[in-house]
């Protein structure tokens, strides 16, 4: 059962546009360079890269591309600024104070930002001052967490004490994505300065503007120079040029599988930790006893939210027989209503995608999907819109029926697409769920408590949303498995990913002791 015939195949059409009520929009400079010891510099002969408006195709500026001897001289400039003790080895309250302050001036700017973010991304400005609301709380978290973790005093054995302090690695290197610019440099920041590590972060080439005004914006509130340097440039060249320098102590992405492997391998060479948060396909699942009309309105959500650019967006949703056609019915509808436009405005509900190679690959799958057999409820199809957004990447919000032999039910799309199969039972909703190579997230829908759990117990992935999706905080652990990735962001481990053990132990018997003059002398 692929589709309901009832329901046709059109795609919803009219795509509104309410340029009227547009926001006032953020001006960018000419050229950005990049981020170094607390000023910006422009390396002489550093080629450049332009950043583009997906929404429009409009120019917005162009950044500073580093080559791999400038991100070399970074990482060392880090390395220094570690080894001096100014951050690394400064009183934690201190740290905290910092952390703090830089929460307080971000909550101030969040709006210019959340503009700037809007332009880079095309993502609809309701949608990024809610996301950037949020960010000074990574910052407090971070903040307070390193200021009330203590050590620990293992019960070691015979006259000795030992305890154990977590310190930080040294200089971490951070590569960020451009879906949630700002939200993802900084759920990897906040931990890893609060610990007292530097870092050199490459943020992702088509939204980096953002990220070099927040590391401004740290400097200014006292984070020491060199402390957090932002090196924008090409992920094969700057990316790679951080993860095989050996300076490097730990490397942090949020990004695509591939990249990941390519990433683990250049910093296993010089056995340095990773942390990747990759790639996913999360399963929702509809029991027949869920509150529908809410499932519905979720499932929307999970989906088209930052037009499905999330690496937990719901893209696959598994639905009671019982309720299928009528669950279909009400997502179609409620899809063809979302209204695509001028991101600045406040009324527009969805932006274009990221580029025009990230719609051509969406509309790929797409058809492929189509020429296996998939059913269109709606979309699968770009989006037209009046000019000046007739230039930009817009996809209709695309829901499909399908089989799960199909490639469009294991692949990423990273777009607004959803693909639906109905199950019989919660055994089979499990496999379904399950059958995926990523293991990022999964929502379970249902009203019965102990469905909930026993399902959520089951499912293999690293979080688990319950009656909702998207849910995140700072305090809450953030990560999958699988094609999803290593480590986790977020909470106590984000702490102990960007810090490591010290145990000191201390001899408290103060008698003569020598092992080749005492046969009874202790070994261990
Ligand atoms: O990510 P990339 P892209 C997934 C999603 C998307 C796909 C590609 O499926 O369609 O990835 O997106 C840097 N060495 N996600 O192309 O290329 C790169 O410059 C070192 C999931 O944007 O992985 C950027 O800074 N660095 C995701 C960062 O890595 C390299 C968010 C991510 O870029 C590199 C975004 C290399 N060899 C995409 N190659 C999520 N989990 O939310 C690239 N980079």
């Amino acid at each position: 059962m692929l589709g309901l015939r009832s329901l046709g195949t059109q795609s919803r059409r009219g795509a509104q546009l309410v340029g009227a009520r547009s926001l006032s929009k953020v001006v960018f400079r000419d050229t950005y360079g990049a981020y170094i010891n607390g000023k910006e510099v422009f390396p002489t002969g550093a080629d450049t890269f332009d950043v583009e408006n997906p929404a429009t195709g409009e120019h917005l500026c162009k950044v500073t591309s580093l080559d791999k001897k400038t991100v070399g001289d970074a990482c060392e400039l880090a390395h220094d600024v570690y080894q001096s003790g100014i951050w690394s080895r400064s009183d934690v309250r201190h740290r905290a104070a910092v952390m703090n302050k830089i929460a307080i001036d971000l909550r101030a700017n969040i709006n210019n930002l959340a503009e700037m973010e809007v332009a880079q991304t095309g993502r609809a400005v309701r949608e990024m001052k809610a996301q950037l609301g949020r960010l000074p709380e990574w910052f407090e978290y971070f903040g307070a967490l390193i200021r009330t973790h203590e050590g620990t005093v293992p019960p070691f054995f015979g006259p000795y004490i030992n305890y154990v302090k977590r310190v930080p690695l040294g200089v971490c290197g951070l590569l960020t994505p451009w879906n949630h610019p700002l939200l993802i440099a900084v759920k990897k920041i906040a931990p890893a300065i609060a610990t007292g590590n530097s870092i050199v972060l490459k943020p992702s080439e088509l939204a980096p503007v953002s990220v070099l005004e927040l590391a401004a914006l740290c400097s200014r509130a006292g984070l020491p120079n060199g402390v957090l340097n932002v090196l924008p440039g090409m992920g094969p060249s700057a990316g790679q040029a951080i993860c095989s320098h050996d300076r490097i102590r730990k490397i942090d992405l949020t990004g695509g599988t591939p990249t990941g492997r390519a990433v683990g391998a250049a910093a296993g060479a010089n056995l340095a930790g990773v942390i990747t948060e990759l790639g996913g396909k999360a399963p929702m699942l509809i029991f027949e006893d869920a509150d529908i009309e809410q499932a519905v309105n979720g499932a929307a959500f999970a989906t088209f939210v930052a037009s499905g650019q999330t690496c937990i967006m719901g893209a696959r949703v598994l639905v009671h027989e019982s309720k299928y056609e009528f669950f279909m019915h009400a997502l179609t509808a409620k899809a063809r209503r979302i209204r695509l436009g001028d991101p600045f405005d406040v009324t527009t509900q969805m932006g274009p995608v990221i580029s025009a190679n990230s719609r051509s690959r969406i509309a790929g799958l797409v058809e492929r999907a189509k020429k296996e057999g998939a059913h269109v409820f709606t979309g699968g199809c770009n989006a037209y819109l009046p000019a000046p957004f007739d230039k930009g990447y817009y996809y209709e919000p695309t829901i499909l029926g399908v089989h799960p032999a199909m490639e469009i039910w294991r692949e990423e799309v990273f777009g607004p697409v959803v693909v639906a199969v109905p199950f019989k039972d919660e055994a089979e909703a499990v496999r379904l769920a399950n059958d995926s190579p990523f293991g990022l997230a999964a929502a379970i829908w249902t009203k019965d408590v102990m469905r909930a759990h026993r399902v959520a117990e089951q499912m293999d992935v690293g979080i688990v949303w319950i009656n909702d999706h998207h849910r995140n905080d700072p305090s809450s652990p953030w990560g999958g498995t699988k094609d999803s990735g290593v480590g986790r962001e977020n909470g106590l481990n984000a702490l102990h990913e960007y810090t490591q053990t010290r145990s000191v132990v201390v001899r408290t018997e103060d008698s003569k002791w020598d092992w080749f003059e005492q046969p009874n002398a202790r070994y261990s």
